[in-house]
């Protein structure tokens, strides 16, 4: 193959494998055999190492980088990742909507839009000119730590945004999570090794994200739902959040499926207490609901306190409770000679872990 064959071969093979991960990684929907898949990502891992000159930063092959960081630097978010204010009952929650009310009156008809509240970890991914170039975590939401090689191990964070003119600049924000089965598997191989396990999967999601080797990140198969996006002027079909999902969608995000438009208090009951009790039976972990305003106008009429966004809430499941039982009692020594009670207890599954031991005091 002459320079030119070699070139056009790169970019033939590029979108191909692109859209073979889309279909596995975001639509779970596989169009290629593994083997096949495995052929081409070494062929392409072949041209571009004999014509290092040919590799782009939006290649599949960019995923996984090969030497580890030795510390991470801190960079400040162009806008700040607000938190979420916390409702525990429908009560606190109307009593949220008669606030909003209250700061834009005579608004007669709106929607909110319940999304499930995964428990992962937030990011920030910055796109320009539709080719990821920064990914960074929450920190403490002014504040957070680039880790732009971790996050493109994230094989349903796509390198290029999937349209045809991008603008110049896209933020996009999700979360990072594990699902429940990698997560166990994760806390196997960790027990395997004498490795301290995981708390949870929230905890192992941010540890990870924080590794300074990429290629372990690589090995642990970290997800992500995409729940927000800025955009410098309005691409939007229409001025919603909900159409805003439907971009990232489009984008080649996977946005969680389980998101419902509701005309009211009453049919936002009705989806937290639907997926409160069938949250178990999803693959990965949820500690509620967030409720957010649809029209994006309403949003920007109403803005933010000094920490939250007036327009959105969560309303959190209460704490999970399983029975068990007490098998004895132990005295842990602390390092600094402390001295705690521990209760051991019959290994009981709770909140995506196992429970076999209670601090006492
Ligand atoms: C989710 C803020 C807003 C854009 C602010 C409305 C607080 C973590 O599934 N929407 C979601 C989820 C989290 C969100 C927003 N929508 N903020 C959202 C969120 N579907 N988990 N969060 N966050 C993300 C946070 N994280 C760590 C420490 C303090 N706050």
């Amino acid at each position: 193959m002459n320079k030119e064959e070699i070139k056009q071969r790169v970019e033939q093979l590029r979108p191909e494998l692109q859209k073979a991960g889309y279909a596995y990684y975001v639509l779970d929907d596989p169009i290629m055999e593994d083997a096949v898949y495995d052929r081409l990502y070494r062929e392409l891992q072949e041209l571009e190492s004999q014509h290092p000159e040919l590799v782009t930063a939006d290649s599949p092959t960019q995923r996984v980088g090969d030497k580890p960081a030795s510390q991470f630097t801190s960079v400040r978010h162009n806008i700040p990742l607000y938190s979420l204010e916390n409702a525990f009952n429908i009560q606190e929650l109307t009593k949220w909507q008669e606030r909003w009310q209250r700061h834009a009156p005579g608004t007669e008809s709106f929607a909110y839009v319940c999304e499930l509240k995964i428990d992962g970890s937030a990011l920030a991914l910055t796109y320009e000119n539709g080719i990821l170039v920064r990914g960074a975590t929450r920190g403490d939401g002014i504040e957070g730590e680039e880790i732009t090689q971790n996050v493109r191990t994230i094989r349903s964070i796509p390198l290029r945004l999937n349209v045809d003119k991008p603008p110049p600049v896209v933020e996009v924000r999700g979360e990072a999570f594990f699902s429940l089965n990698v997560f166990e598997q994760i806390n196997a191989d960790r027990s395997l090794a004498g490795e301290q396990l995981f708390a949870n999967p929230r905890n192992a999601a941010a540890g990870t994200l924080r590794q300074l080797d990429s290629r372990i990140v690589a090995k642990r198969r970290l997800d992500f739902f995409a729940y927000t996006l800025q955009l410098p002027d309005n691409m939007l079909r229409s001025n919603s959040h909900w159409s805003a999902l439907e971009l990232l969608q489009e984008f080649g995000f996977r946005v969680n499926p389980h998101r419902q438009l509701c005309d009211g208090l009453q049919s936002v009951q009705e989806y937290y207490q639907y997926w409160d009790s069938r949250r178990q039976s999803l693959p990965y972990l949820t500690d509620g609901v967030v409720v957010k305003l649809n029209d994006l106008a309403l949003q920007a009429q109403l803005g933010f306190t000094q920490k939250f966004p007036r327009w959105a809430i969560a309303l959190k499941y209460p704490a999970e409770e399983a029975p068990t039982v007490v098998e004895s009692i132990t005295v842990q020594v602390g390092r600094t000679g402390a001295l705690t009670p521990v209760a051991e207890l019959k290994p009981v599954q709770l909140a995506g872990t196992t429970v076999s031991r209670a601090q006492l005091a």
